[in-house]
């Protein structure tokens, strides 16, 4: 650090040293010494409660901000859109069980934020949007400020919680609310509104420091009661044909060896949603993975853990469950482990609900297994264990082949045979991907092998997570970053590649480009000049994008090319972008979830 950084550091919090404030771009707003403000208690209150990272895009009124808080030494990453920013926050709240904070400007780039709050809501990520709004007593009488907005109401319905704060003293008090809302019980989105006439309030030093709140505990354990696990392993042990799902809160809930030992010890076979692969390899032997439409309908007991029964679990219900042996039961039972205890029965019966914390619930479970070990765990039935294996080992060996061709050009699958060999190769590496066939294909095709890894559309299967997920990936963890994403999924968050040079962050982005959304071969049916609403210019350069800011572009029509690329990308650890060529008439509508398009359910 130079002696002009320095300098500015040690000045830089008020609430630490009341020094005049130099940093801002000529405006002084501590007015003496024993004088501190709004800028620098929200600074300060954030550092004492462990943020060290701020993701946001700065305008009035929280430009001053924004440049305070790199001089207080907090990582300040500027963004180009507020929506990659937010989904960066909240990608950085999944993976460090802190709140991501987003930092926006009123009314536009609020807004902008919002669609990541909402999606952290949605996918149980704690998030803090705070936005800087316009002065109440305008937007109130709706007089017309600039950037006017009633942006607490806007924001209350898509956030866990939304609090706003008008005195100085309140910001301590504003920010440990938010902190607690955001990660304690169920984590999620909270919005936090603070009207620019706050930042420069000045306000008695010593009086400011003892207004801030350092939050114990923020996310308290939740035990699971005593019956309620024995009432869930007595349902678990008198299963002929049990299965464990591991979704993204087990992911989220960092017990990994517990969760891996609940797992090994029983000799359940387990399926992991999306983000939970790699909590044990995709390579174990008790994943079922490949044998998913095979467990879920013949299953007779399904623990879910941190996983609830949505869209993405067709609700628990219909073809995709049932099969012949819950017909013994009457249906088949489920287990739930989760910290919501609002989240049982929401699809279907849960017969025996866990609530707490995975942690808790899983050590609980260890616990209980222990306790009766005298008697011995009796590992599922063999015929369940064998048939879930032939499913496995069938359809692998079928993958195999497949992945095996080499057509020219490619297509997703040799494409995605290269990636799963750059990730085996490189598990540290974190995975970021969105698209349609580009994140089923991915998904199914590419092993993870370590918690966390796996990051993407989630709940809501948004496009547009792509950029500002691997700029937080890489911020957070420091270790290289591959984003594969479909082509039209890029675009929504591309003009971050800029950041992503800027930052001089190891992410290698792979376009698995088929020009257009799902495929490129549409053709507009009256011939007329427009083209058809699918496809995109042919042949797009998108590596182009990448150079144009300093980083590494490649054209990729083989897989040779890919390989060499990806590898170049993760050993020199440079913003690179690899553009691989994909047949235009691989992909089918939707990738994987046709039956929920109207349309493709008629053709
Ligand atoms: P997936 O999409 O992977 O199936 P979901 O997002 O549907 O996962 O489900 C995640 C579930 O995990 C939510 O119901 C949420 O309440 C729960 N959850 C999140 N964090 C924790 C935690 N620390 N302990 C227990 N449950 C958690
Ligand atoms: N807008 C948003 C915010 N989220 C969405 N999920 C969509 C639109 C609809 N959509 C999908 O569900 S996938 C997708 C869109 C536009 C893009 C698919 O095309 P792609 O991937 O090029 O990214 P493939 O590999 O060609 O299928």
């Amino acid at each position: 650090m130079d002696s002009v950084t320095a300098a500015r550091n040690a000045t830089a919090s008020a609430t630490t040293q009341a020094a005049p404030d130099t940093t801002s771009g000529g405006q002084t707003n501590v007015q003496s010494p024993q004088e501190t403000d709004g800028f620098h208690l929200l600074i300060d209150a954030l550092k004492l409660n462990g943020i060290d990272t701020v993701f946001g895009l700065p305008g009035i009124p929280i430009t001053d901000l924004t440049r305070k808080a790199q001089a207080a030494g907090l990582r300040v990453i500027s963004f180009r859109h507020e929506q990659n920013a937010g989904y960066a926050a909240s990608i950085a709240g999944f993976m460090t069980q802190k709140p991501g904070i987003c930092l926006t400007v009123s009314a536009p780039g609020f807004l902008n934020g919002l669609t990541a709050l909402a999606n952290a809501t949605t996918n149980c990520f704690p998030m803090i949007l705070i936005s800087g709004s316009s002065e109440r007593e305008v937007v109130d009488l709706q007089q017309g400020d600039y950037e006017e907005m009633d942006q607490l109401a806007i924001a209350k319905p898509l956030a866990k919680a939304a609090f706003r704060v008008l005195h100085a003293e309140d910001i301590g008090v504003g920010v440990a609310r938010a902190i607690r809302a955001a990660v304690s019980g169920r984590p999620g989105g909270v919005y936090l509104d603070l009207p620019a006439k706050l930042f420069p309030q000045a306000m008695d030093a010593e009086a400011g420091r003892n207004s801030l709140i350092k939050v114990v505990d923020p996310a308290p354990r939740q035990i699971p009661g005593r019956d309620a696990v024995e009432r869930a392993l007595d349902l678990l042990k008198a299963a002929k044909r049990p299965l464990i799902i591991l979704g993204k809160g087990a992911a989220y809930a960092q017990a990994d060896a517990d969760i891996r030992a609940l797992i090994e010890k029983t000799g359940i076979p387990y399926l992991p949603m999306s983000m939970a692969k790699g909590l044990l390899p995709d390579t174990h032997p008790q994943c079922a993975s490949a044998a998913r439409s095979y467990v879920l309908p013949e299953a007779d007991v399904v623990m879910l853990i941190g996983a609830r029964l949505n869209w993405l679990l067709s609700h628990g219900k219909g073809k995709t469950w049932g099969g012949a042996s819950a017909k013994e039961w009457g249906g088949q039972r489920f287990i739930q482990l989760d910290i919501s205890p609002q989240e049982a029965d929401s699809n279907v019966r849960i017969d025996a609900p866990v609530v707490g914390d995975i942690g808790s619930c899983v050590s609980a479970m260890l616990a209980a297994i222990d306790a009766t070990a005298g008697s011995g765990w009796a590992k599922p039935p063999a015929d369940w264990l064998d048939a879930v294996a032939e499913r496995r080992n069938k359809n692998v060996a079928k993958m195999a082949e497949t992945l095996a061709k080499d057509p020219t050009p490619m297509n997703f699958h040799s494409a995605l045979n290269v990636v799963r060999d750059i990730v085996k190769s490189n598990p540290d590496a974190i995975l970021v991907n969105e698209g349609a066939n580009a994140l089923d294909f991915t998904r199914s095709i590419v092993d993870m092998y370590k918690p966390r890894k796996r990051l993407d559309v989630g709940t809501w299967g948004v496009m547009g997570i792509g950029m500002g997920f691997s700029v937080a990936a890489a911020v957070v963890s420091g270790q290289p970053v591959i984003a594969i994403e479909g082509d039209s999924a890029f675009g929504f968050s591309g003009m971050e590649v800029e950041t992503i040079c800027r930052y001089n962050l190891p992410i290698c982005v792979v376009i698995l480009n088929n020009n257009g959304v799902y495929r490129g071969d549409e053709v507009n049916p009256t011939g007329g000049r427009d083209p058809a609403p699918l496809v995109f210019v042919k042949d797009a350069r998108y590596e182009k994008l990448m150079e144009a800011f300093g980083g590494v572009g490649v054209h990729a029509t083989t897989p040779g090319d890919l390989r060499k690329a990806m590898e170049d990308a993760i050993r020199s650890r440079r913003p690179t972008l690899i553009n691989a060529i994909i047949d235009e008439k691989a992909g089918t509508e939707s990738g994987r979830i046709t039956s929920l398009n109207p349309s493709a359910k008629k053709k």
